[in-house]
């Protein structure tokens, strides 16, 4: 393999380890996965830089093959658990060995969330960092996590969260936290790209990477005052219209109507197969979620932003976009009564494209 010369040279051995760590994951290779690594390592590439540099990208770079449909559902499973075998066998690698000697911090993943692998990467690093690290992994019920606090008594509480669905949910244990009196750091790609919503939910802080949470903590987080009375809807005024809680609670009949009616508008729905049907309804309930959890944190752009890259996956896979227009359109005309959830769905059906090879019963305007 060729390499750039004017790179230094932490950097070519760590672009020679992603390559190879990439080629492993591919083949779904496991041994010469670990091969890579530990050969990275041995040759002197920081066990953190193996991480963040080499594993993390890797695994960012698995999601995109999926979506771009290179790689299959059962190949990304494969390379994301090729993944985690990885990270634990370098933690027993005598490179990624380091005795604690800072406090203690619990790692979890909000309840519903199966995306560990994040959440792992920024144990593993604070570790490395000298932190005690209680990693909680996926799925953590919050009444578990302040169970656990109580227990343990961190120095801080670190809930990572990748889907933005699962913000209502992150709220609450942000808020339960808190009144336990222990740190919030939020983190993950749900919280977005410049944690806005880590903040309105009312997070101690957020940080994009594990290296800046290792500063926070050594610089020390303020501790909440678990007396001070304190109700979620404080953080978020604009529930009070009660849009988001009667979107959430109707979600089942929503998903229902919208699929019937689309049924009647969208005509190649009429020859689709039960498994395309039971895809579609799943793609309803995702638009339908993450319309509520738009309404939740009062943002326009959480949802043209998952429209825009629900277009781009349905497009990848051949399904005309014109249908999640359309979706758009039939979840609008349900949703009379509720002025924010429509001018949410009227903004994201802007950036979509009607395609015109597709046949429209009606007038044949495009919705
Ligand atoms: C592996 C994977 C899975 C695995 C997870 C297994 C595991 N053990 O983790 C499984 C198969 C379970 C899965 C399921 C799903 N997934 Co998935 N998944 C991925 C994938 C390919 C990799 C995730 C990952 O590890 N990324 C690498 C890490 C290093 O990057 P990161 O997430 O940005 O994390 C960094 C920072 O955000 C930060 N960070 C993270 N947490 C925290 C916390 C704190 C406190 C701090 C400070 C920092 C921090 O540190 C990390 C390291 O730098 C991504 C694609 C991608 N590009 O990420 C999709 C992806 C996240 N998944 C996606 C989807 C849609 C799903 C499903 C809904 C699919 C489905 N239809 O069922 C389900 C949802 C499951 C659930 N309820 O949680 C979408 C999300 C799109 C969106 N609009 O949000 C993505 C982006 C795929 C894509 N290309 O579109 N998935």
């Amino acid at each position: 393999m060729t390499v750039s010369t004017s790179l230094r040279p932490d950097q070519r051995l760590i672009r020679t380890c992603r390559e190879e760590l990439w080629s492993a994951l591919r083949d779904g290779d496991e041994h010469a996965a670990a091969t890579a690594v530990f050969a990275g390592l041995e040759d002197g590439v920081p066990a953190e830089a193996v991480l963040m540099e080499v594993i993390a990208p890797s695994q960012a770079r698995v999601g995109q093959e999926w979506a771009a449909n290179r790689m299959t559902v059962a190949q990304e499973h494969v390379a994301t658990v090729i993944n985690e075998r990885v990270i634990a066998a370098l933690a027993h690698h005598p490179a990624g060995r380091v005795e604690p000697r800072h406090a203690r911090v619990a790692v979890a993943c909000v309840e519903g969330e199966w995306h560990a692998l994040p959440a792992r990467l920024l144990s593993e690093v604070l570790r490395l960092r000298g932190w005690r690290v209680d990693f909680l992994g996926a799925h953590v019920p919050t009444p578990h996590l302040i169970a656990h606090l109580h227990r343990t008594g961190p120095e801080a509480v670190l809930l990572s969260a990748s889907i933005p669905t699962h913000l209502p949910t992150a709220h609450a244990a942000i808020t339960a936290c808190m009144a336990a009196g222990v740190p919030m750091l939020a983190g993950g790609a749900a919280f977005g790209a410049d944690g806005r919503y880590a903040r309105s939910l009312g997070a101690t802080e957020w940080a994009a990477d594990a290296a800046t949470v290792a500063e926070l903590l050594a610089a020390g987080l303020p501790r909440p005052d678990p007396t001070a009375m304190h109700h979620p809807i404080e953080d978020l005024p604009h529930l009070a219209d009660q849009e988001y809680t009667m979107i959430a609670q109707s979600r089942s009949r929503l998903v229902k109507e919208t699929l019937a009616e689309l049924e009647e508008r969208f005509l190649p729905m009429r020859e689709y197969s039960s498994r395309q049907r039971r895809h579609t309804a799943e793609d309803i309930a995702h638009v339908a979620d993450y319309l509520a959890t738009a309404l939740y944190v009062d943002d326009q752009e959480l949802f043209t932003a998952f429209i825009g890259w629900t277009a781009g996956i349905l497009t990848a896979r051949g399904v005309p976009a014109r249908s999640l227009a359309l979706t758009l359109d039939v979840l609008d005309s349900q949703l009379k009564d509720f002025p924010r959830a429509r001018a949410l769905l009227e903004r994201a059906g802007h950036g979509l494209r009607p395609d015109p090879h597709i046949p429209v019963p009606g007038n044949g305007k495009p919705a």
